[in-house]
C-alpha cells in the first residue's frame, strides 16, 4: 500500500518537472548578420554587414517542425530564421525628441516578421506582430540596441524586404525635415530542413563524446 503510493508520487513529479522543462522556444542558427544603421547628425544610414559576417546572402530560412511555447507559437509551421539584427554601428546621438525608425516599403507576400531582441534572450522576445505582419504598423521604432526580429515563411522558396530607416518623431513616427533616410533590402530562402542524415551524424558526435 505505502509503495505503491510512493510510485504514484514518484510517477507525477516527474510529469510536473516534465511540463515545467517542456518549453520550446525557436531555434536559431547561422551566426548574426547585422544591419547596420549610423546617424552622423543629419544623414541616417543603413547597410548590412560583411565585414565581421561574410556569410553571403540570401540566408536560410528553416522549418524545425516546433511546436513553440506561447507566445512564440506564431512561429509554428514556418520557416523561420533570426539571423539579421539591427545594431548601431558606433555612437549614435539623436536629436531630442527623435528616434530613429525601420518602414517596411515592400515584401514578398506571405513573409511575417515578429518582435525579437538578442538572439539567446529569445524566452523574453515578446513575438508581437512587426512591419504589416497581422495588421501591425508598416514602421517600427529601434531602441538603438541590438534587435533580431523573427522572419517566418509559409513555404519553400524566395523571400525579401525592402525597408527605409530614417530620422522621426519619436512619439508619431512621422518624418523630421532635413534629415536624410537610407534603405536596405533584406533577403531569405526558405529551405528544406536538415535531412535525417544530419541528424544521424550529430548522434554519432554526441556518442563519440560520451565515450571520452
Ligand atoms: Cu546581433
Amino acid at each position: 500500500m505505502f509503495s505503491a503510493t510512493r510510485v504514484v508520487c514518484v510517477a507525477s513529479v516527474v510529469a510536473a518537472a516534465g511540463s515545467a522543462g517542456a518549453q520550446v522556444w525557436p531555434q536559431f542558427e547561422g551566426a548574426m548578420k547585422h544591419v547596420l544603421i549610423t546617424f552622423d547628425g543629419t544623414n541616417v544610414g543603413v547597410e548590412i554587414d560583411h565585414l565581421v559576417n561574410p556569410e553571403p546572402t540570401p540566408l536560410p530560412m528553416v522549418n524545425y517542425g516546433d511546436a513553440h511555447t506561447s507566445p512564440a507559437d506564431v512561429l509554428d509551421g514556418m520557416y523561420i530564421s533570426s539571423q539579421y539584427g539591427f545594431l548601431a554601428d558606433g555612437f549614435i546621438s539623436l536629436p531630442q525628441d527623435s528616434a530613429i525608425w525601420v518602414e517596411m516599403t515592400s515584401s514578398t507576400a506571405g513573409l511575417e516578421i515578429y518582435e525579437g531582441g538578442m538572439r539567446m534572450m529569445r524566452a523574453n522576445h515578446t513575438y508581437a506582430p512587426l512591419f504589416g505582419t497581422d495588421g501591425s504598423d508598416a514602421n517600427w521604432q529601434w531602441n538603438g540596441n541590438m534587435h533580431h526580429p523573427w522572419v517566418a515563411a509559409p513555404a519553400l522558396g524566395d523571400y525579401e524586404a525592402s525597408f527605409t530607416v530614417y530620422l522621426g518623431d519619436a512619439v508619431t513616427g512621422a518624418p523630421l525635415a532635413g534629415f536624410g533616410s537610407d534603405s536596405v533590402t533584406l533577403d531569405w530562402t526558405a529551405v528544406p530542413a536538415p535531412t535525417s542524415a544530419a541528424v544521424l551524424g550529430l548522434g554519432g558526435l554526441v556518442a563519440a563524446r560520451r565515450r571520452r
